[in-house]
């Protein structure tokens, strides 16, 4: 284990590039690598957490205004490149014009479902509101279509360790219900760095496999 977090730490401490912004599938570069998905709510931190794990702060861009995200925005890891991140719009942004809600979901429901190179989706929650209905609609939605994620706690440091051991408890008895979610979730921080070793390792192991 200590071997997988060094080499996953030296992997992401090297070259990684902002590659395009697809607002569409079809703008997607050629399926040719194993791609790891960012998924989530609005506002829980997937273009933070992405830049904690590739330790660069501005690459993916993240704002307290909830849609920032609007794209698929696509990062390569690696010169030669070994594997894709994919930092998502986020799901679940009642606030949004319904047509702009309506076009996120499509794009992040067809690329969840029909991407063969995505070898697994991070779908993150926000650790002070455990999960909600969206987001058991997303992990429902990809257990059927047979796509590998795990559960990630965001935002760890924003609540007391007894709190996070009990919401760690709460939220991976569920995610053993569903069938393609990996047993084990993670708690991060993108704020203090706690369990971003730990994910480095879990995500460059699901690329390899
Ligand atoms: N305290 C704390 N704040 C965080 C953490 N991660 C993200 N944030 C803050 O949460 C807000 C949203 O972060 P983003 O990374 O933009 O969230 P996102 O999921 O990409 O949002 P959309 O692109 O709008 O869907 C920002 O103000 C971040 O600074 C964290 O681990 N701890
Ligand atoms: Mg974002």
């Amino acid at each position: 284990m200590a071997w997988d977090l060094e080499t996953a730490r030296r992997l992401f401490a090297g070259p990684v590039e902002f590659r395009l912004s697809a607002p569409e599938l079809e703008f997607l570069p050629a399926p040719d690598v194993s791609e790891i998905a960012f998924a989530g709510r609005s506002n829980v931190g997937k273009s933070s957490l992405l830049n904690a794990l590739t330790g660069r702060q501005g690459l993916a861009r993240a704002s307290n205004t909830p849609g920032r995200t609007q794209e698929l925005n696509i990062f390569d890891v690696g010169e030669p490149r070994v594997f894709r991140l994919v930092d998502m719009p986020g799901y679940g942004y009642a606030e949004a014009p319904k047509d702009l809600v309506a076009r996120w979901k499509r794009l992040i429901f067809d690329y969840l479902r029909g991407r063969v190179v995505l070898k697994r989706v991070l779908v993150l929650i926000d650790a002070r509101h455990g999960l909600k209905p969206v987001d058991r609609e997303i992990m429902t939605m990809l257990d059927k279509a047979a796509v590998s994620y795990q559960v990630v706690l965001t935002k760890a440091d924003k609540i007391k360790p007894s709190e996070l051991a009990t919401t760690m408890a709460k939220v991976e008895a569920i995610a053993r219900t569903h069938v393609a979610a990996y047993p084990e979730i993670l708690a991060t921080s993108a704020e203090t760095g706690a369990g971003i070793p730990e994910l480095r390792a879990a995500v460059v192991l699901a690329a390899k496999s």
